[in-house]
């Protein structure tokens, strides 16, 4: 059990991930009307500025609050109830992000900030917008020391043992946001901060960009790895399995951190001021995050397979049929994890130099990303809500909710395939991302993307739908289920797996590891940046 303080820490975060995902979501679906010419959007309202809310409810305020809520859940299911300290810090990281998140949303809605939630110089936002921003960071690291202070606790109570997984995946997700954040950190603290006051005139564009993709990468792992803590940990559980192999699972995570930091260049590929070298060097550390992929690919199917053979499956793919697929826990992470196949393949192509020329800029990419983060991520991030919910507020999960979730993932998986389908082609057949209008007054290029911009609208209004179900089965679960104990399902790691070797858990050489690669990859180009740099630019505001 959660003790009931920590799932108020908990709850607390999902109440405002729920808000955030169903009026981003409403914002979603306006836009793909909008491009398809079936709505126009009232005056008082700029296509451009529900595009920044948009992104940056879904991708910052949904994620990030989801992910700490189910954290805070599993560090305390795991290493007890969280100490004083720990809880206290969580609460004030958790009020300081709330007011960062209304703090943007005020300035977007005022349309003050309608910078898309790049926020690309030399497009300029009001100053608050920056410090909202830098206030849900801050805001983060009081929670990760919560969650990193819990964790250090439970090893000196517990000298020499290996720590719980879940709890070790928790603080290697954290490892990589400490880390990473520190770029767009700086970027707004000396850069646009000081900029937007008019303290100084001019901002270092490139560099800006730079440091943004120093975090904006790793940013897509810290949406993942949480979906992967559920697939090691807790998906082994519901289909009554164990976890292939403790020191794969760690050992993945470690990888994660090292080779998702500096690979920020493959998304400035088209970007003058780095030189080809130093796009190539990171473009080779980025396909080296396949290694970690296929090792988690590898143990999951492992996991279902002898799960599977268990039960009674038979023959090279009978234990296929014996997994529990009337389970919500089990078909929300599954699903997930097979749109993650055709969405690695598709980041795949957007790395890869050449490739990167064709679909860059172009809504292939938004369809890349609705398929990553708005699929596999969002997906799995339902299927843990389904069950964590009514464990953090003593309920049950009733049977018809769980048939309800089913077919709210189905529709949701449904409406995705056909908006991210349609992104995908009509992105390869040049239609821009971010764009209002695409009809190029009936050119004959624009001419073939209205129909890919008809599907983008019916797999938008889909997904609405299936958000619709979903944030009611939210407030079933959380206020109106019948009460009582719902499972919160952790695995063991199976008894054929070998000793973890104890180099995984010492952090000390991970995080120099990781370092020395950042030096290496970041160190001369950056430099360049700051002693060529071209002129810097005066603020931009285009709305
Ligand atoms: C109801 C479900 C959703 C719908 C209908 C929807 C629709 C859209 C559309 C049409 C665009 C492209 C607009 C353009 O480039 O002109 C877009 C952009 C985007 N979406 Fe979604 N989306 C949904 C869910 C999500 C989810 C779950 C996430 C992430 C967790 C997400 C993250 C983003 C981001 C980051 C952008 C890019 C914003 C930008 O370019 O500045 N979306 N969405
Ligand atoms: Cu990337």
């Amino acid at each position: 059990m959660v003790h009931q303080l920590d799932s108020r820490l908990s709850m607390a975060h999902f109440y405002v991930a729920f808000a955030a995902i169903f009026v981003g979501g409403l914002f979603g679906l306006l836009q793909a009307l909008v491009r398809s010419e079936m709505i126009t959007l009232p005056p008082s309202m700029n296509y451009y500025q529900i595009l920044t809310a948009h992104g940056i409810l879904m991708a910052i305020v949904f994620t990030t609050f989801f992910i700490f809520g189910f954290m805070y859940a599993s560090v305390a299911r795991t290493t007890g109830s969280l100490s004083n300290m720990a809880r206290k810090s969580g609460w004030i990281g958790f009020i300081i992000m709330t007011v960062g998140v209304i703090l943007t949303v005020v300035m977007i809605l005022a349309n003050e900030a309608t910078v898309l939630y790049t926020f690309y110089a030399p497009l300029q936002a009001n100053p608050l917008f920056y410090i909202a921003l830098a206030l849900i960071i801050i805001g983060t690291y009081f929670a990760s020391f919560a969650i990193i202070k819990q964790y250090a606790d439970w090893r000196k109570a517990n000298p020499g043992q290996r720590s719980p997984l879940i709890a070790f995946m928790a603080v290697a997700t954290l490892v990589l946001w400490l880390i990473a954040t520190i770029g767009v950190v700086i970027a707004v603290v000396f850069q646009f901060i000081p900029w937007s006051l008019g303290w100084v005139d001019e901002i270092n564009v490139v560099l800006s960009r730079t440091l943004f993709w120093y975090f904006g990468h790793p940013l897509v792992y810290f949406w993942l790895l949480p979906a992967y803590m559920a697939w090691y940990v807790i998906v082994p559980k519901v289909i009554k399995g164990k976890i292939f192999s403790d020191s794969l699972a760690r050992l993945a995570f470690l990888l994660f951190i090292l080779f998702s930091i500096p690979v920020g260049f493959h998304h400035q590929l088209l970007e003058s001021g780095i030189s080809h070298g130093w796009k190539f060097l990171q473009v080779v550390l980025t396909f080296a995050v396949i290694v970690p992929s296929l090792m988690t690919a590898f143990a999951l199917f492992a996991t279902f397979e002898i799960s599977g053979r268990a039960r009674g499956g038979r023959g090279l793919f009978g234990w296929f049929k014996k997994l529990p697929w009337r389970d919500v826990r089990f078909f929300a992470p599954f699903a997930g994890m097979v749109i993650f196949i055709p969405a690695g393949a598709g980041g795949i192509i957007n790395a890869s130099n050449q490739m990167n020329q064709v679909i860059h800029n172009t809504i292939w990419v938004t369809g890349h990303f609705h398929l990553t983060v708005g699929a596999t991520v969002a997906i799995t991030f339902f299927g843990i809500s389904y069950w964590l919910i009514p464990h953090l507020k003593g309920r049950v999960m009733t049977e018809r909710v769980n048939d309800l979730g089913i077919y709210q993932t189905v529709i949701w998986v449904f409406g995705m395939l056909i908006m991210s389908g349609a992104m995908h082609f009509s992105g390869l057949l040049g239609n821009p991302r971010r764009t209002q209008v695409t009809s190029y007054n009936g050119h004959e290029v624009a001419s073939q993307w209205g129909a890919y911009e008809v599907g983008m609208a019916v797999g938008g209004s889909f997904l609405f739908i299936s958000l619709i179900l979903y944030i009611i089965l939210m407030i079933n679960l959380s206020f109106f289920a019948p009460k009582g104990n719902e499972e919160f399902p952790i695995a063991e790691a199976s008894e054929n797996a070998q000793e973890t070797p104890k180099i995984l858990e010492n952090w000390k050489v991970w995080i120099g590891i990781a370092f020395a690669l950042i030096l290496f990859a970041y160190t001369i180009p950056i430099m360049d940046m700051i002693q060529h740099s071209p002129p810097g630019s005066k603020g931009f505001k285009f709305w």
